[in-house]
């Protein structure tokens, strides 16, 4: 035999056909690229036949070794403990420094043999790798049937309306999108709709970034259209009652008190899209950059980044968007752009800035948008010792109060309504809250705008809401 014929970039060790096969079909190794060393005649015909390159040795031949590595890698796929473990002894004797990686198919701890024995050998499970795929095949399977039994709901319809939050969120803008796109629709016979509206500048900025129109609607206007389908929110969750609604998909707790023809609430999901995402690829519908941006970022934000508890679904969702997602897109979202005078807000703001116990206070007095208030308020929590940040600005006929903390002391939502309850409206989350307090209600005005003194009082108050909570 010429010596060419035993050189490959590939050597592979194997013992039965079920392993070879593995290799040729899931794996797809290049034929040109591979040897096969066999010990079997059997096998050796069996591969042979179709038309792969074999040499015939015994696995403890170390001069066999010698002849076929070094390669750039083996590839060593044996059962039988006894034959891998004098395989792995001849090529250590032999080719030590060729890359070795042990293909098992049993799971690692039932592994025959100690892998510490061969420092230098990788063992790949490959029936582990292979699981997971197949949980989200499964999946993908489960979600045709949906699919069928949502087209026939909705196929017919002349005009469908997706209503979403009272304050639509990147999860409902893009299970919207995403449901428009796997109906082959478009925005008139299947437009978004709100009671409410998108308020929040990074959600402002992806229905910019990414074309979408969100109607306003009244309960009235539903009667206009075929069905109605809500995606990431339930009827109850909503400001206002619904006369119907034939379809819901969402993630929140499972709420019983309506009827809808269909229903997916999959509580246990990190977000709708992941739920939508399965819907899309499980028929095979193209996924654009743009409704994967969309999808990224709604599992982003309802998810923190895969911070908060998630499935194994939302992570696989997460990782094949990534990919094909824009993520400088996802920057100009998450910084909705400043224009730059505000820089100038900024500046003014971080000079008269002032800190007492552990909180930064900045009042920004007049500005020309909202969106600096948040944003600033955001900036502060960066200051070193500081656990919350009160940032304030004028806006219209209201005084504007964003409030930060970091999270691990008590809820800003309920320090603020502590504070300021009895001036205007104010809540909020944990970590997050607002107030809008009408100029009118607040002390110490001078022609109708606040004056140190008045923010003063508007400090006083907030702190000993904070330490009365405290205690
Ligand atoms: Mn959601």
């Amino acid at each position: 035999m010429p010596e060419r014929r035993l050189t490959a970039r590939t050597v592979v060790a194997c013992q039965s056909r079920s392993h070879a096969g593995l290799l040729l079909q899931v794996l797809a190794l290049p034929p040109g690229d591979v040897l096969y060393v066999v010990e079997s005649r059997e096998l050796e015909r069996w591969l042979k036949r179709r038309g792969l390159r074999v040499h015939r040795a015994s696995f403890r031949d170390r001069a066999a070794w010698r002849e076929v590595l070094p390669a750039g890698q083996l590839v060593v796929a044996l059962k039988d403990p006894r034959r891998l473990r004098s395989t792995l002894e001849a090529v250590r004797r032999e080719r030590g420094d060729t890359p070795v990686l042990v293909l098992s198919l049993h799971p690692e701890d039932e592994l025959p043999v100690d892998p510490a024995t061969w420092p230098w050998v990788y063992v790949s499970f490959a029936g582990e790798r292979f699981q997971p795929a197949f949980r989200t095949d499964t999946r993908l399977a489960r979600a045709k049937i949906l699919v069928r039994r949502l087209r026939e709901i909705l196929d017919d319809a002349k005009s469908i309306l997706v209503l979403l939050q009272d304050d639509p969120d990147p999860d409902g803008l893009a299970c919207g999108l995403a449901l428009r796109i796997l109906l082959g629709r478009t925005k008139v016979s299947m437009p978004l709709a709100s009671f409410g509206q998108v308020t929040r500048p990074e959600n402002r900025a992806m229905t910019e970034i990414l074309d979408l129109d969100v109607l306003q609607v009244g309960v009235d206007d539903l009667a206009k259209y075929d069905r109605i389908v809500m995606v990431d929110t339930q009827p109850p969750h909503l400001r206002q009652q619904l006369p119907r609604v034939d379809v819901v998909i969402d993630h929140h707790p499972v709420q019983t008190s309506y009827e809808a023809r269909f229903k997916d609430v999959r509580n246990s999901y990190g977000a709708t899209a992941t739920i939508l995402l399965e819907y899309l690829r499980a028929e095979r519908v193209k996924v654009s950059e743009r409704l994967a941006t969309g999808l990224l970022y709604a599992i982003r934000t309802d998810t923190l980044l895969l911070d908060r508890p998630v499935t194994e679904a939302d992570v696989e969702a997460f990782t094949w968007l990534f990919p094909r997602a824009n993520t400088n897109w996802i920057r100009r979202i998450e910084r909705p752009s400043l224009p730059r005078e505000t820089l100038d807000a900024f500046a003014d703001g971080l000079r008269g800035a002032r800190i007492e116990d552990d909180v930064i206070f900045s009042h920004l007095g007049e500005v020309a948008r909202e969106d600096v208030i948040p944003q600033l308020a955001d900036f502060c929590l960066q200051v070193e010792g500081v656990d919350w940040s009160v940032v304030s600005g004028v806006f219209g006929e209201e005084l504007i109060v964003s409030i930060r903390n970091v999270g691990f002391v008590q809820a800003a939502g309920t320090v603020v309504k502590a504070a300021w309850a009895s001036l205007g409206p104010c809540g909020g989350h944990r970590s997050m809250a607002k107030a809008i307090l009408p100029l009118a209600n607040l002390p110490h005005l001078r022609k109708g705008q606040p004056t140190e003194k008045t923010y003063r009082a508007l400090e006083e108050l907030f702190l000993a809401a904070l330490r009365r909570d405290r205690e």
